[in-house]
């Protein structure tokens, strides 16, 4: 690792903003797709062509699922790992979240040596689901135990952010801070059935769609605070598909009356997918896509 002393630091002619007043960037699932993710967040400013963390003392958030599928997982957790420390060095921040591929991928490392014929199917359950081997291989302790500390939820300004559109997260807690208590727990847990019973609960989707969707938004935000939340996990195609016939799936989509916007963009599912985007307390402030600034900027 590099020396962090050596550095450069922030220049004292660029003075910080207080933490409500910076930029808050949310990327969706990024699923192996680092090319996608590079251009994107080139696009946005937020780092420089050499990929450094380029966005001073902005809070850019990731919303989980970084490994499997797409092609270069491994190669977006040593990205994001990264970016997390220059952000810090520039004064900014980088939050990555925990999603339910990151519990697959580690409950199949985990139990591999002492489950060697994968008889707890860990293991199937992770290829099943778009897991490589080459991503394990890739990966090291240190990679694993960055992806065993990740949050499951964050408040920014008015904004909760969680990886799944799911009511599990009132399941595990009734904080933000006991929720990631519970599920660091759970991830440092030797039992088998900890394991497979928070990766099932942590793969169910559409809560806040259904017909009680916006009652338990509503209680969602209660238990947890903030004003709107937002997701990934559910494709936002998956969303109009399902449930949203007139959303636009070329950028974040807000629904359950405006208290929810799902924001996992497809991008390691289809060619043409992929945005980020920039929220602030009036809503979606700004989405960049593949090709540059989306307009116009939708509102809640
Ligand atoms: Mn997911």
């Amino acid at each position: 690792m590099t020396d962090r002393r050596a550095r450069p630091v922030r220049p004292a002619s660029t003075p910080m903003r207080a933490a409500a007043d910076r930029d808050l960037w949310v990327v969706g699932d990024v699923h192996g797709a680092l090319n996608k993710l590079r251009s994107l967040l080139l696009q946005a400013g937020l780092i420089d062509l050499g990929g450094r963390w380029a966005a001073e003392d902005s809070h850019l958030v990731f919303l989980g699922d970084y490994l499997d599928r797409g092609p270069d997982g491994a190669r977006v957790v040593a990205f994001i790992r990264a970016l997390e420390l220059q952000a810090e060095d520039a004064g900014g921040r980088v939050t990555a979240l925990l999603g339910n591929h990151e519990v697959m991928f580690l409950a199949a490392q985990r139990f591999r040596p002492l489950d060697p014929h994968d008889g707890l199917r860990f293991r199937e359950y992770w290829l099943r689901n778009g897991g490589l081997e080459a991503d394990a291989e890739r990966m090291d302790a240190a990679d694993r135990a960055w992806l065993t500390d990740r949050p499951a939820m964050v408040l920014a300004g008015p904004w909760l952010l969680m990886h799944a559109d799911s009511s599990m997260y009132l399941r595990l807690g009734r904080s933000i801070r006991e929720v990631n208590a519970q599920v660091t727990a759970m991830l440092r847990s030797a039992d088998p059935d900890v394991w497979g019973d928070f990766a099932n609960a942590f793969s169910d989707r559409f809560a806040f769609v259904r017909p009680d969707g916006v009652e338990i938004a509503a209680r969602t935000l209660m238990v947890f605070g903030g004003q709107r939340l937002a997701h990934g996990h559910t494709p936002v195609y998956i969303l109009r598909e399902d449930f949203l016939p007139d959303a636009n799936v070329g950028a974040p989509v807000p629904y359950a009356g405006g208290a929810c916007l799902g924001l996992d963009s497809g991008m390691a599912y289809r060619e043409e997918a992929g945005f980020v985007a920039r929220l602030d307390a009036a809503g979606v402030a700004e989405v960049i896509g593949l090709n540059g600034k989306v307009e116009p900027a939708p509102a809640l």
